[in-house]
């Protein structure tokens, strides 16, 4: 992370060394029954089973899996209950040959994700507890760091920042130190802004302008996909209708710098980016991507 040098384009994980010289796409698996997009699956284990597979097949190389909904407003789910709605199907995954990852900020859910087999843990807390990066720096798992402000329940009642590029990056920053320092390798490391998770729509537009400055840091995920900014660009009212939106923002991450794009449609934004690669700007290409 010194003098701003160039990273290694790829992402260490527990068991895979992902690639990230061609863009990859996470995909989301909520198993929920009240995600803001519409697309949990409640306890139907069989239907994230099924949804996953299709993801895999259409090319995701990251299946991540929530057993919270953090959307604004959201009321925190007891830890018990998290892993009751997830440990049924991450058994079923946990051999399969893509990176499986799981969404969750408490350090008892990882703990047990750990335990089954996971690749990689995405903290949308962004490992702000000692217990959360005991867990990472005992579990040798690839991080996805984000950033938030506030918790869901109350973080977009009045997000304020001086400078909001440089807080979240001074976050993203402070967190990564206090996790390689308790042993978490610099490329186990991932970092990710949180759009939507205490920000406005300015901020969010703020943050997403400077994607290649944290890109030059460590590699960054994306997740952008039907949120409400989308429908704010947009003027699509509901979450489902937003993949054309979604999939404009991941090419545009994509072009800014972003490795990793998290996304809902993934067969349409793993094709939109195969095009992409081959017909947008050159990527990775420094000019194309300020
Ligand atoms: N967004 C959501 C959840 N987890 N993780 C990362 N790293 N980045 C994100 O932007 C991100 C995330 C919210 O989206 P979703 O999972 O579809 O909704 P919900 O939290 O309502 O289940």
């Amino acid at each position: 992370m010194e003098g701003g040098e160039p990273y290694e384009p790829y992402w260490q994980t527990r068991r895979w060394r992902l690639s990230l010289s061609e863009p990859q796409v996470m995909a989301i698996i909520n198993v929920t029954p009240d995600s803001f997009s519409g697309d949990g699956v409640g306890e139907d284990y069989t239907a994230a089973i099924r949804r996953a597979e299709q993801a895999v097949e259409a090319g995701a190389a990251i299946v991540d899996f929530g057993g919270e909904s953090t959307r604004p407003g959201a009321s925190p789910v007891p830890a018990a209950e998290e892993w009751r709605r997830l440990a049924p199907v991450l058994t079923a995954v946990r051999d399969w040959p893509v990176v499986i990852s799981v969404d969750t900020r408490k350090p008892e859910v990882m703990e047990r994700a750990v335990a089954a087999g996971v690749d990689v843990l995405n903290d949308v807390a962004g490992f702000r507890t000692p217990a959360a990066v005991a867990v990472a720096a005992r579990a040798g798992c690839g991080v996805v760091v984000m950033h938030m402000q506030g918790e869901p329940a109350s973080m977009q009642v009045a997000p304020y920042y001086e400078d909001v590029v440089g807080e979240v990056e001074a976050f993203l920053r402070e967190r990564s130190a206090a996790l390689q320092a308790a042993g978490v390798k610099e490329e186990q490391i991932v970092w990710d802004p949180g759009f939507g998770f205490g920000k406005s729509f300015e901020h969010n537009i703020a943050l997403f302008q400077a994607l290649p400055r944290l890109a030059a840091q460590r590699p960054v995920l994306v997740g952008v996909s039907r949120k409400r900014m989308i429908g704010e660009l947009t003027g699509v009212e509901k979450p489902a209708e937003r993949a054309v939106g979604s999939i404009a923002a991941a090419l545009a991450a994509v072009a800014r710098g972003a490795r990793i794009v998290r996304a809902h449609d993934v067969r349409a934004t793993v094709e939109a980016l195969r095009v992409w690669q081959r017909l947008g700007p050159r990527w990775g290409d420094a000019e194309a991507r300020v």
